[in-house]
């Protein structure tokens, strides 16, 4: 329990994979960063192992309770359970407004005193966020208080994720030639593809991948096109004539695409240092291309009626500085840059547009880059509010 109203030593974060990696990507950053660099003692309830697994191999997938890099790790596997209160951790996340376990809530009724519960919402550049963070929500049979936190752009958020060593990793590994080659050498990539456009490619099926990739293999420019294991299935193998598995590579015209396999999640990271323009897509990978001082393109991840329109739009209009081409080619990339369904995108005008300005959009990259980290990061800007929250 907390030892005073400054310390809190434990913390649960409660993770349900709706699908893909963001959720368990996020948790999984979240907890350990509190365990590194905060020393609380941290549990992080999952219930996908296999999928926690493919972004940080450690991870047993048969096995109920382990510990990684600090971190305790418990497989979530129904709602049910009995706990009592020496069970419930100072501080109580459920991640996107997953339900947590009743009996768990029962036993955080008997502490004393209560435990912070959070819940930790997605990202979203729109302004209502601003009126919404840590906004409390009284629960009405029980004497509990559930607290709204949103992650977000600005001072009236809770920031992003961001480790407090990683500007200096990314600075040490970008002056590191010899790093940088070693770290692609490993995917196949030959010495002749080194000098060429490096891009790696991460999106949802959605994605125009056919038609860039058209214009990218008719282009002047060579490009070497990395891509992890199952992204744009159909579009790899169809440009590659064979299964898109990893170590699989083709080149046709000025465009080579190499298949890499699906890299534990710091070997992400390396990926978006080590590439000239990096496509991501979703939150976390959306988040650490913001990192990477390199020109991004960003898919989101795609709502009905269009929803995720205004969110990019939202961001775009606080990051894009004015950058046309920035904002043209992420509208189109969405598929919401045309009056109608039925009108063509004009890959052929955008992408040396685009291309022309990546200098200027990798110095915008950067600015905004300290823009948002004036604002905290996430972990500390949580934590802060949990102590000061206390009951
Ligand atoms: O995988 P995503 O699409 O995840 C999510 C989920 O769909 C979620 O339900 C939704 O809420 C959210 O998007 C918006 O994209 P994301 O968020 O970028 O997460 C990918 C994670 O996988 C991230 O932590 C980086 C990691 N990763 C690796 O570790 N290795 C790899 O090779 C790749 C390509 C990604």
């Amino acid at each position: 329990m907390f030892l005073n109203k400054n310390q809190a030593s434990s913390l649960a974060i409660f993770c349900k994979v709706v699908d893909n990696f963001g959720d368990i990507g996020i948790c999984w950053r979240l907890a350990r960063q509190l365990q590194q660099e905060h020393g609380i003692a941290v549990t992080l309830w999952v219930d996908d192992l296999r999928s926690f697994q493919r972004i940080c191999p450690d991870v047993m997938s048969n096995v109920e309770v382990q510990q990684l890099a600090g971190v305790t790790v418990r497989h979530w596997r129904n709602q049910e359970g009995i706990f009592s209160a020496s069970d419930i951790a100072d501080i109580v996340i459920e991640f996107f407004a997953c339900d947590i376990p009743p009996g768990y809530i029962a036993a955080m009724v008997e502490c004393n005193p209560r435990p912070v519960w959070l819940n930790l919402e997605g990202l979203s550049a729109e302004e209502w966020v601003e009126g919404c963070h840590t906004l409390s929500s009284p629960q009405s049979r029980l004497p509990l208080t559930k607290y709204f936190f949103f992650p977000g752009f600005t001072n009236k958020t809770g920031g992003l994720l961001h480790e407090s060593s990683l500007e200096e990793q990314r600075q040490q590994f970008q002056s590191n030639q010899a790093a940088i080659t070693a770290f692609f050498a490993q995917f196949g990539v030959t010495p002749a593809e080194m000098s060429s456009l490096k891009v790696s490619l991460f999106c949802y099926p959605q994605a125009p991948v056919v038609a860039l990739f058209e214009q990218w293999q008719s282009g002047d420019t060579s490009i070497t096109c990395l891509v992890p294991e199952g992204v744009a299935v159909d579009t790899i193998q169809a440009f590659l004539g064979a299964e898109a598995k990893a170590g699989a590579a083709r080149t046709r015209g000025a465009l080579t695409v190499r298949v890499l396999p699906f890299v534990a999640q710091p070997d992400y990271d390396k990926l978006l240092w080590a590439c000239d323009l990096n496509f991501v897509r979703g939150e976390d990978s959306f988040v650490r291309a913001q990192w990477a001082d390199k020109p991004f393109i960003w898919h989101i991840y795609p709502q009905d009626e269009n929803l995720h329109h205004k969110k990019l739009s939202a961001f775009l209009q606080r990051y894009s500085g004015g950058i046309e081409s920035l904002t043209a080619f992420s509208l189109c990339w969405n598929g919401a840059g045309t009056e109608s369904m039925e009108e063509q995108v004009n890959w052929a005008a955008l992408w040396p547009s685009f291309q022309a300005d990546m200098p200027k959009i990798a110095c915008r990259s950067a600015e905004w880059k300290w823009q948002v980290l004036v604002n905290g990061d996430l972990t500390s800007n949580l934590l802060k509010f949990a102590r000061a929250s206390r009951q």
